[in-house]
Formats: structure tokens, sequence, C-alpha cells
């Protein structure tokens, strides 16, 4: 700024003025200013800026893995919204590491970011002990932290009723991590209902849901899959690899096995047979969460804890479609 002041012939405080938009600069001193900025090519220091004014226009953005398609979409979600509020994301992947999370959070404190989304939170306090609004997805970090999340619990009961009505008597979910509230929600919602009809589930876990060997990593688990008749896997990149196993294995869906995810990410269609599933509306999802967000940083108190969406089911080819009744 001091070099622009000196070549314009114009004070450090009228460049600082014309740069951060905030008090009066002549029109004659504007242009030779403007000039100058174009021909060095100069851009602020963000940094600096968000130090002294301590106005930082970069959000933290804590994802498990963007190699999981519902995870890169959020992300794109939240990115696209938040630009259009002048502010940029700064992408840390935590591999569902808690010690990773917790250096990441260090991380955005020393950039001073203005706040953090936040997706299958682990450590707790390391939010609250840094003070800028969060908004988490899925796992409830605190009383004060708001959350939006899907409810799970009731898409693991649409998950059982749609395979129920489809005829299937036989049924495995296929879980994921534990610590995931949603997960477990997920699969409370499934097994409480198939009790509720008299039917017992087998339950397998999958160790991860972004790895690229995930099909590798899992097919030890996934041995016996033929003596079921439905499959409820609790996402939809999980579901992709117990697709591919059956085609390997020879197995039929939907006629011999019946499968449904939950997500419905853009890979759900790609499939064949395309995948049944339960969707968390994902642009809902994003929009709600950068919408939230962008309300606390500008001092909004008065929200609400807890945003519940909807699921819904959509039914593609990897479920039978549900016979509807002839009437006489
Ligand atoms: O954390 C859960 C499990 O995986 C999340 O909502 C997801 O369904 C995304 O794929």
């Amino acid at each position: 700024m001091r070099d622009i002041a000196k070549e314009a012939g114009v004070s450090v405080a009228t460049v600082s003025r014309y740069i951060n938009k905030n008090g009066y600069v002549s029109e004659a001193s504007k242009e030779k200013i403007e000039k100058i900025v174009k021909q060095s090519n100069y851009t602020p220091n963000e940094l600096a800026r968000a130090i002294f004014s301590k106005n930082s226009k970069m959000i933290g953005l804590i994802v498990p893995n963007i190699s999981n398609p519902y995870f890169n979409e959020l992300a794109l979600i939240i990115e696209e919204y938040v630009s259009e509020h002048g502010y940029s994301v700064f992408l840390c992947n935590t591999n569902d590491d808690p010690q990773k999370e917790e250096e990441y959070i260090k991380i955005l404190q020393g950039y001073r970011v203005a706040g953090i989304f936040t997706v299958r939170a682990q450590c707790r306090e390391a939010y609250k002990r840094f003070n800028v609004p969060v908004v988490s997805f899925e796992n409830v970090i605190s009383d004060d932290i708001t959350t939006v999340v899907i409810n799970n619990y009731k898409g693991g009961e649409q998950a059982f009723n749609h395979l129920f009505e489809s005829g299937c008597k036989k049924l495995l979910h296929i879980s994921g991590l534990d610590f995931s509230q949603a997960v477990r929600d997920r699969y409370r919602g499934f097994t409480d209902r198939a009790h509720e009809e008299g039917i017992t589930v087998d339950i397998i876990r999958f160790a991860s849901d972004f790895h690229r060997k995930m099909l590798e990593k899992n097919s030890e688990v996934l041995d016996n899959i033929e003596s079921y008749d439905g499959i409820f896997v609790f996402n939809d990149i999980a579901a992709a690899t117990v697709i591919r196993y059956a085609k390997q294995q020879n197995i039929q869906i939907p006629d011999d096995v019946q499968v449904i995810g939950f997500d419905n990410s853009y890979i759900g269609e790609f499939l064949y047979p395309s995948l049944t599933t339960i969707e968390q509306c994902v642009q809902e999802v994003g929009n709600t969460m950068a919408e939230t967000l962008i309300q606390l940083m500008q001092g909004e108190k008065q929200l609400e804890k807890v945003l519940m969406i909807e699921p819904k089911l959509l039914v593609r080819e990897s479920t039978k479609a549900k016979q509807v009744k002839e009437v006489p």
C-alpha cells in the first residue's frame, strides 16, 4: 500500500480507504490508484486484514473425506453458497481421525477463520474452546452449537418398510462407523421396525466409507450375502461396493437380493442396476448449513439449535417395485 501511495502521489490512508472501501476517496485519486493496482497486480493480504480487522473472510470446512461422493457434493454446495456472500472455504479432510481433526481446528484458529462447518465431528471440546460460530452436520457437539441433521431414525424405518413391502424376509443391515450418531440412528430405525414385524436382522459393519480400496477392504465381510433377500446399506458409496461384489459373484440384483442405500449421492444413478436409496437431500443440507453459519457470523443468536431435515425414499432398479394390487 505504501508503494502504491508513493506512485499515485496520495497518502497511505487514502489507498487504505480505497482498498477497504471504507471512506471517501476523490474521483481523481481513485483513478490513479486503480491504474497502479491493476499494473502491479496487487492483492490485499487477507491474513493481515483478518488479524487487524478481526473480520476474516475465510471459513473452515472439516469433512471426513471428500472422496465419499456425498461429502464432495456437500463441499461444492457449501462453497458455492458462501462464495456468493464473499467468503472462501479452507477444506480439511480428517479421515475420521480425531487427532487430525484436532490439528485442523488449531490450524483454522491460526488462520483466524470466521466460522467452521464440521461433518461427523468427534473433538467436541476443541470446538467449544475455539470461540467462533460452528455449524455441525450430524454429530451434536454441545447444546449451544447448531446441528443440522436428517431424521435418520425415520430413514432407517423407511428402508425397512420398502424392503418389507417388496417381499424381503431375510434381512441384512450393513452398518458403518459406530461413532456416527447418524449411522446408529439408521440402524435403530431399521432394526426396531423389523422387530415390530417379527423379523430378525443380521448385522455386519464396514470400517470406513471413503477408501478407494473399499471393496477389497470389506469383501470378506460380504462373503455370505447370497443368503439374504434384502440388504440395507448405511450409505450409497458402501452400497456401490455391495452391488459390485454381487456382480462379481453372479448374484442378481434385485432378483436374488434387493439392495437399498442411504444418501441419494450422485453415484446411485450411475450404478447398474441403479440404486434405490433414502435421500438426505444434499442441496437442502448444504444450503441450511451455509445459511445458518452466515447468520451466526453476522451476530444472529436466536437460531434453532437442531435443524432436522426429512428423509425420502427414492425407488430405482436395485429393489423390486412395489406390486400394485389389481382392483376387481
Ligand atoms: O455419516 C453418514 C454416513 O455416511 C453420512 O451421512 C453418510 O451417509 C454420507 O455418505
